[in-house]
């Protein structure tokens, strides 16, 4: 069909030395308490499995005839303690969950400690069937490795997303709720299969109507609730640091204000009231314009613990991000780098911070860009709750116009070695809270999601959204493997299929970097939208994003000794490794270094012929795609074959364009012809 189903195809199976298995299966037993949760994964499993074998399945209380699929939590049933030792049972963490199958009766067991666990694990059982494993031996005991596994949708109340590129919002239309819950329950489903557990559903920037979300929308909010809370995830708002003056009629967001507390007091006691399971709430404050507690002379614990004492009495968390740096400077005080504020402003606020905040920290220290270092803050505060925030819409990364696989990108920042507690202190160990023992922590990240047919835009870009929840899950999982997973549950089973779709996306990234920004430099976009090439566009405003580029050279010193000194803010290791020409990797040397265009790259090329080859090998390797997308046409439904087909035919075109003004622009600057004697416009 058009990509709706996603993931969640469910088509049948007919080949493969599987499916005569599958058949056997057409009862599923329930030894549970009804709840919302057991019942979406009862549902699933029928659907599943009725679309898979193509047969009525048949839910029952008890064992009438085997084989059958046996669903329940330890301890409640006669068929789940028999089946699990004592020792598996344990293992199993709030939202693990174990599966077996009985090799005497053949029954496939699914135990749990909550019914969440059970939802996850039919889930998986699913994804086994849904690309022809076999289910005859199972034997699996799976936890998550992230405790917080959240999404942020960028959606605002008129209905337009914020870097959104695949439509219109599916939760707002003219500044109401909307009224077409089925697409939420839909979206639900597709998060609750990946592994997601909390959703943030309005915009991180707050305007005045998403404020009323707190209050005379609340009603509208608590459907939504209820909705998430069948699939075990828990619902956040964003809040407006001022919202006590927004809509509250107060003249102070003071924190230190009583008045102000109170209001907050009262209004997390009508949204628990509303909603008794609520999540809690994700703030942008003092950044680009937004409100915050610097107004007031005081500093962000401030502001982030006047919020968390209001919630902490329901167990409500305040996460609290770390994008906070200046927005209208020009750099006149090389301390004021941009890569710098995260870190200069938080880091020395580790203690300050109540138990039930979090920090939420982009995974760069600057934003989003297809190429950055790790940033210096993650693990940087011992005493603190962090969770790492990812951009799955395709911002710089194409706007799901461009293929753009991320969780190769996300793989890497993830086992970032920090070495700041020796080696082997990798982000990813930071962020599943195993290095600091945190009571809080995980993964976040802004959403690529709108009412578009296909949910994504680019149908390949729903990759990255099934591969985001599956990485939370598991950060061990290979960006391959997930690929894998996706492709064939999206579009079959076929070898040269998968291959092939495979291909495309592990050398997106790489294709969409050679193409754009150059070495770790970033931006080279147009303002304000962000897409396509304009190397200057943002070079001589207030924004903070600069590559410096003149008629000697290009890059930003950020060095101790002669530049900002953003690198001290790495753990010395790294420190070490970035300030060196010697040893700063090539793909970063223009984030910390400012060369000249002679400058001879660990590859033996110079910047400059870098720069050009990688232009015009980048804009071939985005025309070959298009041709490899070809040989997938038989296999592939038609209307997402042409869709694919049109983007990726967008994305070769546009590559010759950065191509171009990129080639254009350094050959003008640097005055010095490509060696290979090659056209450039
Ligand atoms: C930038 C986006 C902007 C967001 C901001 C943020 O361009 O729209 O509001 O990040 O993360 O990447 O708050």
């Amino acid at each position: 069909g058009d990509g709706y189903l996603a993931w969640l195809q469910y088509r049948r199976i007919t080949a493969g030395a599987n499916v005569d298995q599958y058949a056997e299966y057409n009862q599923i037993i329930v030894t549970e308490q009804d709840d919302v949760v057991i019942r979406s994964a009862v549902n699933e499993l029928t659907q599943g499995m009725e679309g898979i074998t193509g047969r009525k399945i048949c839910i029952s209380g008890k064992t009438e005839r085997t084989p059958s699929i046996v669903l329940g939590t330890f301890g409640t049933g006669s068929r789940i303690a028999e089946v699990f030792s004592e020792e598996v049972s344990s293992a199993i963490k709030a939202e693990g969950y174990a599966i077996h199958t009985d090799s005497v009766t053949g029954d496939i067991v699914i135990g749990a400690v909550t019914s969440a666990g059970i939802l996850y694990g039919v889930f998986h059982l699913l994804r086994i069937m849904g690309a022809g494993g076999s289910v005859q031996q199972l034997n699996m005991v799976e936890n998550p490795v992230n405790q917080l596994r959240m999404i942020n949708q960028w959606d605002n109340m008129d209905g337009s997303v914020e870097r959104g590129y695949a439509g219109e919002s599916i939760f707002y239309e003219d500044n109401r709720v909307t009224s077409n819950l089925q697409r939420i329950q839909d979206y639900a489903r597709l998060l609750a299969s990946s592994g997601i557990n909390a959703i943030a559903i309005n915009n991180v920037n707050v305007h005045q109507v998403e404020s009323r979300l707190l209050t005379e929308f609340l009603p509208d909010v608590a459907k939504l609730a209820a909705i998430f809370r069948g699939y075990a995830i828990k619902l956040f708002l964003s809040i407006n640091y001022a919202s006590t003056i927004e809509i509250g009629g107060l003249l102070t967001a003071d924190p230190l204000d009583s008045t102000v507390r109170e209001w907050w007091r009262a209004a997390a006691s009508k949204i628990y009231a509303a909603i008794p399971d609520f999540g809690g709430f994700l703030v942008k404050a003092d950044s680009e314009n937004r409100p915050g507690p610097f107004t007031y002379g005081r500093d962000h614990a401030d502001g982030a613990n006047m919020l968390a004492e209001a919630l902490k009495p329901h167990g409500g968390i305040v996460i609290w991000r770390c994008f906070v740096y200046n927005c209208k400077q020009d750099w006149r005080d090389r301390s004021m780098d941009r890569a710098r504020a995260a870190y200069d402003h938080f880091q020395p606020l580790d203690g300050r911070f109540m138990d039930n905040v979090i920090l939420q920290v982009k995974n760069g220290p600057i934003d989003f860009q297809v190429r950055e270092p790790v940033s210096p803050l993650l693990g940087a505060m011992p005493h603190t709750n962090q969770v790492i925030e990812f951009q799955i819409a395709q911002e710089y990364t194409g706007q799901q116009r461009h293929v753009c696989y991320l969780v190769p990108q996300w793989k890497e920042i993830l086992n970032f070695d920090t070495h700041l507690q020796g080696e082997g202190t990798t982000v990813k160990r930071i962020i599943d809270g195993n290095v600091h023992g945190n009571a809080y922590s995980g993964f976040a990240a802004v959403s690529n999601i709108g009412n578009d047919a296909n949910w994504t835009g680019h149908l390949l870009a729903q990759a990255n959204l099934f591969g985001y929840g599956r990485l939370a899950w598991n950060p061990e999982l290979s960006a391959e493997e997930i690929a894998v997973e996706w492709i064939t549950l999206t579009f079959g089973t076929n070898e040269l299929m998968v291959q092939t779709i495979l291909n495309i996306l592990m050398n997106s990234w790489e294709i969409y970097e050679s193409y754009t920004a150059p070495l770790g430099v970033g931006f080279m976009v147009n303002p304000n939208h962000h897409y396509g090439p304009n190397v200057d566009g943002y070079e001589y405003s207030m924004w903070g994003t600069y590559h410096f580029a003149d008629c000697y050279g290009i890059g930003v010193d950020r060095i101790s000794a002669t530049g900002t000194g953003y690198t001290s803010q790495y753990a010395r290791m790294n420190m070490e490794l970035y300030e060196s020409l010697e040893s700063c990797p090539d793909e970063l040397l223009l984030f910390f270094h400012h060369v000249p265009y002679t400058h001879v790259l660990h590859s033996g090329k110079t910047v400059i012929q870098h720069i050009y080859d990688t232009h015009f090998e980048g804009a071939e390797r985005a025309g070959q795609v298009v041709a490899a997308w070809e040989l997938v046409k038989e296999q592939v439904d038609g209307r997402a074959y042409q869709q694919v087909a049109d983007r990726l035919v967008e994305q070769a075109e546009h590559a010759k364009e950065w191509r171009d003004r990129i080639n254009t622009y350094f050959l003008r600057k640097s005055g010095i012809a490509d060696q290979w004697g090659r056209t450039i416009y």
